[in-house]
């Protein structure tokens, strides 16, 4: 195999690696005495142990995610300490955070996508310090929880609806609710109960009606305050 033949394989045999190593392949997530961090050729002044801090095959996936994928969240080659990863400005985390916030994590559930591995296309969590707000990896910024969406909300789902709002949200009365002051909850509005019983009064008294009249027999007798 030739040089380039061999780079070439190295290259694609890493995209798989790398691929499955996301995946949390149990065969990879301790690699033993085959991390790269052990290798007698990597740094020739710190000798057989280069002593960078990824290379920990004791973290479950740290020597495969080492050894198989680059590091979106620290591209440095060689790396001793955590903090000087944070404080780098290549940190993806860096420019949208203070000093001291800038942790920068690689969930691998959140890069099983192939295309994207080939592509070098990473998503990658960084800490936000404002309450409600997560990082995006896509647009590289803080961006608001939808609490309404990602269901973390504590809306009462049959009597309220919940409202998305920057940092939090809110709980407002259901359609056909309104609040209470005496009971301080969110109750089955005194119109809409007034039309539903008129409805019912009004099925009683001409069954072979239309459902279109009988609405219009209501909303009529409602209208005028019956
Ligand atoms: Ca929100």
């Amino acid at each position: 195999m030739c040089p380039i033949e061999r780079f070439q394989w190295r290259v694609t045999a890493s995209y798989y690696m790398c691929w499955y190593t996301m995946k949390s392949e149990p065969a990879l997530e301790h690699l033993s005495d085959k991390c790269d961090n052990f290798a007698a050729c990597l740094d020739p002044y710190l000798g057989p142990n280069n002593a960078d801090n990824r290379a920990d095959d004791a973290t479950p996936y740290g020597c495969a995610l080492y050894s198989f994928c680059p590091d979106p969240c620290c591209p440095i080659k060689h790396l001793t300490r955590p903090e000087n990863c944070w404080n780098n400005r290549d940190n993806p985390c860096f420019g949208a955070n203070p000093a001291g916030q800038r942790e920068c994590v690689v969930n691998r559930s959140q890069n099983i996508d192939f295309t994207d591995i080939i592509l070098n296309r990473w998503n990658v969590s960084c800490s936000c310090p404002q309450k409600g707000f997560e990082w995006s990896s896509f647009y590289g910024l803080c961006v608001d929880v939808d609490e309404c969406v990602t269901a973390t909300h504590t809306c009462n789902p049959e009597r309220e609806v919940c409202l998305n709002l920057p940092g939090g949200f809110k709980c407002a009365c259901k359609w056909g609710h309104t609040f209470s002051a005496k009971t301080r909850n969110c109750t089955p509005s005194d119109a809409l109960t007034h039309l539903i019983l008129q409805e019912e009064e009004a099925e009683e008294e001409a069954p072979k009606e239309t459902l279109w009249e009988k609405f219009v027999k209501v909303f009529k007798g409602f209208a005028i305050g019956d």
